[in-house]
């Protein structure tokens, strides 16, 4: 199994499929975005999950055309339910950002395209990008990261607080949200003892006026104890595992 020979065919034939999962409010219980998680639509081997073929992606540099494509089905999609009148305006579509994306130097020009031609309002766009990759060029990233906030597309740091202490840089880096790991969310069993590093993040994150995401909620005493402290946002199975666009269609059509 060649996996870049596999990778190159697949994008020609476009053999992927966009999952997505609701990004609920705490307060009101809302879906106030979906995060797009690509899955790779194998000719024979069916499904395969982005952890196996996404470190691929980005060795050989496929990421490059592959991001592309997520960028504008995950757009396009967003927008598609807008005309539809299916979900409220402000929804927001999050979209992963590998390090290797940011060292394009057409980046920009490709995401102005692709917001051209898919129409979407660039406040509904919100690039989620790791810690470890801002670090990897700090200078570059922050430079990258405001042309991105001049067009007022939003931006998140995934994996928040697993990443090497980016604490110090954290100010340079014009960012909407951090999404606390599931690792962290993933202790939580309802007393404080399990709270770990939750508070102080939720705290850097009200200092520096960004909200917050708590990923891989799973139970009702983590969605409790999150909401107990004041969390924004949530996403996890306890409210919905990833979803195709058809099931998200029926979701949003008996949980309005
Ligand atoms: O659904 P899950 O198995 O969906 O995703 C596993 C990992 O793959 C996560 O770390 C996620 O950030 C990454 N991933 C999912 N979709 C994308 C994508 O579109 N682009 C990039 N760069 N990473 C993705
Ligand atoms: O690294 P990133 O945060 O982009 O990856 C999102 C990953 O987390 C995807 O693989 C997604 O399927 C997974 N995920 C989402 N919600 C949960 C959850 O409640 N529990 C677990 N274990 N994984 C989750
Ligand atoms: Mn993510
Ligand atoms: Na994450």
């Amino acid at each position: 199994f060649q996996m870049e020979t596999d990778l190159r065919r697949s994008l020609q034939h476009q053999d992927f499929q966009l999952y997505y999962q609701p990004i609920v409010s705490l307060d009101t219980g809302k879906i106030v975005g979906f995060e797009a998680l690509v899955r790779w639509k194998h000719p024979l081997r069916g499904l395969i999950s982005p952890v196996e073929f996404i470190p691929v992606a980005e060795e050989t540099g496929l990421i490059v055309p592959l991001g592309q494509w997520i960028l504008y089905e995950a757009c396009r999609q967003l927008r598609y339910w807008q005309t539809q009148g299916a979900i409220a305006r402000d929804i927001t579509m999050s979209v992963n950002f590998s390090a290797r994306q940011f060292s394009q130097p057409d980046l920009i020009e490709q995401i102005d395209r692709i917001l051209a031609e898919t129409q979407l309002n660039p406040q509904n766009l919100k690039l989620e990008i790791t810690e470890s990759s801002i670090m990897e060029n700090t200078e570059i990233a922050a430079a990258m990261l405001h042309q991105l906030r001049q067009r007022h597309i939003q931006l998140s740091i995934d994996d928040f607080g697993t990443g090497y202490s980016s604490l110090s840089y954290l100010h340079a880096f014009p960012v909407n949200t951090l999404k606390i790991d599931r690792t962290f969310v993933q202790r939580l069993n309802g007393t404080p003892e399990t709270l770990g590093l939750i508070p102080a993040i939720l705290s850097i994150a009200k200092t520096m006026g960004m909200s917050v995401v708590a990923e891989g909620i799973e139970t009702p005493q983590q969605l409790e104890q999150l909401r107990a402290l004041s969390c924004d946002f949530s996403q996890g199975y306890f409210f919905s595992h990833p979803l195709a666009a058809q099931q998200i269609e029926e979701l949003i059509i008996t949980a309005p």
